[in-house]
């Protein structure tokens, strides 16, 4: 049956402002700080999904053109170059609160992101969850491409009405297309884990994963940072001893919670890691990005460690449904040292931010530490500034 003309002009509407959105070219900011450069729309959004996941196109079932699927959100997503194109492991997550995985593919890695026409279908045999989201790919040195993702239960043991009870546990999934799936148990921990990340190169001849032990499903309580577990076996993972790397510390970005970004690019001076800090605010929860550098030789050895964050939250990026937070779990290293930062704002939408190798590795080890304390912090600043006036008395500039 033909489709009457105002359904015909409803969805080529519908198709032609889709599409405008994502051919829109993306723009640098002029302003950079010498770190990075932000970009001024965000890469992907829920209105980027395609419309054929929201829409019922028929119009003997759908004669109003609404929306039946309503797409909330995308966020936190993990990142990988494949077949010379940029993909997006996107956290979807639909106006039901359940998120899902969805490749979304770029030529340039900075605009003209497309989802693929179907999500990823995660395998739930093992043990079903009611909720995924969050996931570190990892193209690992055995040859597969790990996918590790945080896996939401309910807490069966919760109070009879508490229904916000849950626990999380690392999923874990490998895949040699991005297409098909083979899901591996979940990781056994003694405790909670979020933000759990595969390495991707075998050390002492064992998988590594960065970890983030934690107490209660927000709450990371005793967890005192990133920790590293080696692990003997990934088809059936679980973490017999666990060393924490990165601690967290009072009056400092990461008070409150610190978590692994994606994994760590391996550059010649070191490994550069990208993770996320929370600190406790009167607003609330206050999540920045901020970066370190561990050893080639021991990767759970931190050899740099700039003070303060990397990237903080400002513009559009501080509200949205859980505001004032920037979270990161992907990124692109490309062959040229150029690096695409994938991170979400306020877990509502993602943006890319680009920097490079050699910019980043020299931010980590030229960036003065947090000392800890107010006088620390001015000692640091006078430094500088004594530094700065020899050097403008000596070459005559007048600032
Ligand atoms: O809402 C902010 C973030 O909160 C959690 O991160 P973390 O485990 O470090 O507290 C996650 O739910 C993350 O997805 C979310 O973006």
């Amino acid at each position: 049956m033909c489709h009457s003309d105002s359904l015909n002009n409803k969805l080529s509407k519908l198709f032609q402002e889709h599409e405008n959105l994502l051919c829109r070219k993306n723009i640098p900011f002029e302003y950079s700080n010498g770190i990075f450069t932000r970009y001024k729309y965000p890469v992907l959004t829920s209105a980027h999904t395609p419309v054929f996941w929201r829409y019922d196109l028929n119009e003997e079932t759908n004669p109003y053109m609404m929306e039946r699927i309503g797409m909330n959100a995308t966020l936190n997503c993990g990142a990988i170059k494949w077949n010379g194109k940029y993909l997006l492991v996107a956290r979807v997550e639909g106006a039901d609160r359940k998120s899902f995985f969805a490749i979304a593919e770029s030529p340039n890695g900075i605009d003209n992101f497309r989802f693929w026409d179907y999500p990823i279908t995660m395998p739930d045999d093992i043990i079903p969850a009611t909720n995924i989201y969050d996931m570190r790919l990892t193209a690992h040195e055995d040859g597969w491409i790990y996918g590790i993702f945080c896996v939401e239960r309910f807490d069966t043991s919760a109070p009879v009405g508490n229904l916000s009870a849950a626990i999380a546990t690392a999923g874990i999934a490998r895949t040699k297309d991005l297409k098909t799936w083979e899901r591996l148990p979940d990781l056994k921990s003694k405790s909670q884990q979020r933000n759990v990340v595969l390495h991707p190169e075998f050390v002492d001849g064992k998988y590594a994963l960065y970890t983030r032990p934690q107490d209660g499903f927000i709450d990371a309580g005793t967890g005192s940072g990133i920790g590293w577990a080696l692990i003997d076996d990934i088809t059936h993972a679980e973490i017999k001893e666990e060393k924490i790397i990165d601690q967290r510390y009072y009056h400092t970005i990461k008070e409150v919670k610190n978590g692994e970004g994606p994994h760590p690019i391996k550059t010649s001076q070191g490994w550069l890691h990208l993770a996320h800090g929370v600190r406790v605010c009167a607003s609330g929860l206050r999540y920045v990005l901020y970066m370190y550098m561990t050893s080639l030789d021991d990767p759970t050895q931190i050899i740099a460690q700039p003070g303060g964050y990397f990237m903080a939250p400002i513009g559009e990026e501080r509200v949205g449904d859980v505001s004032n937070v920037l979270f990161s779990n992907g990124w692109i290293a490309d062959e040229d040292g150029t690096v695409f930062i994938y991170y979400a704002s306020s877990d509502t939408r993602i943006h890319v931010a680009t920097s490079t190798i050699d910019q980043l590795v020299d931010y980590c080890l030229n960036t003065p530490v947090d000392g800890l304390s107010t006088s620390a912090s001015v000692r640091t600043l006078n430094k500088l500034i004594d530094k700065n006036m020899d050097f403008m008395k000596k070459h005559n500039i007048m600032p």
